[in-house]
């Protein structure tokens, strides 16, 4: 029965970082707590997935063209409605809409802007591996009483937390908000996130592991070909790639390693959204003590552009994202051609 009392919810957890900051109103914790309410129920409908008549496409292409299963398309929702009431969000953004999503009139705005991919790794739903959803957190920065384009597209060096919920053998919610990072994990009996991993840090020396999609081998560059020759043939190394960045960055941070989505021939900016998917990660693993890079530049350094914009994405153990700079430095720039 004593231990009960050394169990830490994230309700708990964040009203005790709360009191850090004296200045602090409860807004910042009441945004975490709505988005630790939606990954319950997005968590709930993923883990009954096999059981309901939900698995399959929804029938309709997002906006990059992808088939929509039917499962974003419900967890798209889910964060919106979340967040869209609570006076807290300035706007949001989500990978699953082509513009910005503002407040509804009939809601007041609030000060935060939140950027999410509600559920990445989506090839995966139908074969039960893990999935996971990505958020991003800023601050608005224009001077409107509502949130704009400019507010979302601002650089992840600005962010003022992020997170994913991992959707794995265990329910696990993940974030920064710039002072570690800190990991809960979803107790069913009672619906609570408790602290399960306080203070992430990816180990050092770290496992040797590169985690990329081999069979993209003959699109990359000669330089990105000779890194990963090197990686297994010198250094040695294995190989873990699940398909779901939440699944493969959760693993690189548990035990370090070296994870990439490079630029291929004919996508020269990789697949991953820096929006949604890059920078978010990259804030978490820094906050971890590792390292988040496209081969060239630091990842939340980037000045977006436009909301769906892609990059190459380097990131895990900071030794192995030097490495892969350093071996990547001379490559000539990727045409479609
Ligand atoms: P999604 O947002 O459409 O689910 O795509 C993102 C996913 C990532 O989770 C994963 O790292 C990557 O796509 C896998 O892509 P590939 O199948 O090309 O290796
Ligand atoms: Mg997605």
């Amino acid at each position: 029965m004593l231990q009960e009392s050394h169990v830490v919810t994230i309700s708990r957890f964040l009203i005790d970082e709360e009191r850090k900051y004296p200045e602090a109103k409860g807004a910042f914790t009441g945004l975490l707590s709505d988005i630790a309410l939606a990954a319950k129920v997005i968590g709930r409908e993923v883990n009954k997935a096999g059981l309901v008549d939900i698995l399959g496409g929804a029938g309709q292409e997002n906006v990059h063209g992808e088939y929509q299963q039917k499962l974003d398309v419900f967890a798209d929702q889910v964060m919106y409605r979340a967040l869209d009431h609570t006076g807290l969000v300035a706007c949001m953004a989500s990978e699953e809409h082509e513009h910005f999503i503002p407040i509804p009139e009939k809601f007041p705005a609030g000060d935060y802007v939140v950027l999410f991919d509600p559920l990445d790794g989506s090839s995966n739903i139908d074969l039960n591996v893990s999935i996971g959803t990505i958020f991003s957190i800023h601050r608005k920065c224009t001077d409107g009483e509502r949130g704009t384009l400019e507010d979302c597209l601002q650089p992840g060096c600005r962010q003022v937390a992020s997170g994913y919920v991992l959707y794995g053998s265990s329910t696990m919610l993940v974030y920064t908000s710039g002072t570690g990072v800190h990991g809960f994990t979803l107790d069913p009996s009672i619906g609570e996130f408790i602290l399960s991993h306080p203070d992430m840090r990816i180990p050092n020396p770290p496992k040797k592991v590169y985690s990329v999609n081999e069979a993209y081998f003959t699109r990359w560059s000669e330089e990105q070909q000779k890194l990963v020759s090197h990686l297994k043939n010198e250094g040695g190394f294995g190989s873990r790639y699940i398909g779901s960045m939440v699944a493969d960055v959760h693993r690189t941070l548990l035990q370090g390693g070296l994870f990439m989505y490079p630029p291929e021939r004919s996508r020269p900016d990789g697949k991953l959204r820096l929006l949604y998917e890059a920078a978010p990660m990259a804030f978490i693993i820094e906050q971890a003590g590792g390292r988040a890079s496209t081969g060239t530049q630091n990842i939340r350094d980037i000045q977006p552009t436009e909301l769906h914009q892609r990059v190459p994405i380097y990131l895990g153990s900071r030794e192995l994202v030097e490495l892969a700079e350093e071996m990547l430095a001379n490559t000539s720039p990727m045409s479609s051609s």
